[in-house]
């Protein structure tokens, strides 16, 4: 049995979080993967309070384990699902695409563990300072939004860097990928990906089979030029966003277009004008299962991997 500090830290079987995709992770699945004895994240990305309380009140009616739910700090909404946090009394919140701090006090207050994801070692320092229960380091493999480094090189150093807990988060598709990141010092995972194809993720029909048909190359970054990088697939729009970031097109113009695109393609399945975010790991996302079976294949492969590691000992 694969067991780390943050199964006891959390009251969660596998030390394992579903990513908070943004149109995609909601009640439904955080629920499933919080009873397949993974930690579900309800993403709120740049929705208002009323919908993250109906999705909580869901994943509320479907199990009794903990979830999280996660703040993306950019959404003109943060600082009332922020507060409604707080009055629901969640076990977890992660936290995205910013610095945390302000809302830290309030969080910590009501008993939540804080976790945020860090793209740097400067912020896991600071959100360690701040309370945080443990960081998530997430490398530049991951889908949507990407910090620089990759995981390969960020895990180490966060793992150097703080004393609290660090989750791995970024080109993790498999049992390798869990006991590599095990062996850079990490003591969980979070996995977007390969939960987009899990039978309780109610993404639009042609998101999950992208996924399932992409090879090695078939992501690319986004957003490089107004400093908010995303990687997605590589579809029409995505090319054509590119170009008009390097033509002149001004931000305010080209974050509007692409904050409609991540529901064209989620709720729409909008081949055309979408922006379907995955990770690099997207062609390893083989076959569709129910949630609870992903995470058992998930840790059975992890613990084979590193039971067979003394062979590299001689
Ligand atoms: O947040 C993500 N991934 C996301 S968020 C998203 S939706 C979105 N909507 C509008 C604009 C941008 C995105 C799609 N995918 N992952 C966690 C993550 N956080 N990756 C990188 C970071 C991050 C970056 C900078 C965390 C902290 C940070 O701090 C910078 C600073 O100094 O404030």
């Amino acid at each position: 049995m694969v067991k780390s500090v943050i199964c006891d830290m959390l009251g969660i079987e596998y030390p394992i979080f579903q990513g908070a995709m943004a149109w995609i992770a909601d009640g439904k699945l955080a629920a499933a993967v919080s009873n397949g004895g993974g930690l579900g994240i309800i993403s709120s990305m740049n929705a208002n309070e009323d919908y993250v309380r109906q999705e909580i009140q869901i994943a509320r009616s479907l199990t009794d384990k903990p979830f999280g739910v996660n703040v993306m700090l950019l959404s003109p909404h943060a600082d009332a699902v922020a507060k409604l946090l707080v009055e629901e009394r969640v076990p977890v919140v992660t936290t995205g695409a910013g610095n945390p701090s302000k809302y830290m006090k309030q969080w910590l207050a009501a008993g939540i563990n804080v976790i945020p994801v860090v793209p740097s070692t400067a912020m896991a320092r600071l959100v360690e300072r701040a309370g945080a229960a443990a960081v998530i380091a997430e490398g530049g493999e991951s889908g949507g939004h990407v910090g620089e480094l990759t995981t390969m090189a960020l895990v180490p150093q966060v793992c150097d860097s703080v004393r609290i807990p660090v989750v791995a988060a970024g080109g993790i598709a498999d049992g390798r990928g869990i006991a590599a990141v095990f062996m850079l010092g990490a003591c969980g995972v979070q996995l977007g990906t390969r939960f987009l194809v899990a039978e309780e993720c109610r993404v639009h029909r042609n998101y999950k089979n992208k996924i399932l048909k992409a090879k090695d190359i078939d992501t690319m970054t986004m957003g490089k030029r107004m400093n908010r990088p995303i990687r997605c697939l590589k579809t029409p729009f995505a090319r054509e966003y590119v170009k008009m970031e390097y033509a002149g097109v001004p931000d305010d113009t080209l974050r509007e277009k692409y904050a409609g695109a991540f529901r064209l393609a989620a709720v729409e399945g909008d081949e055309q004008e979408g922006c379907f975010m995955s990770g690099q790991i997207a062609s390893m996302v083989k076959k569709e299962q129910p949630a609870a079976e992903i995470i058992r294949e998930l840790f059975e492969e992890a613990e084979n991997v590193l039971n067979g590691a003394q062979k590299w000992v001689k």
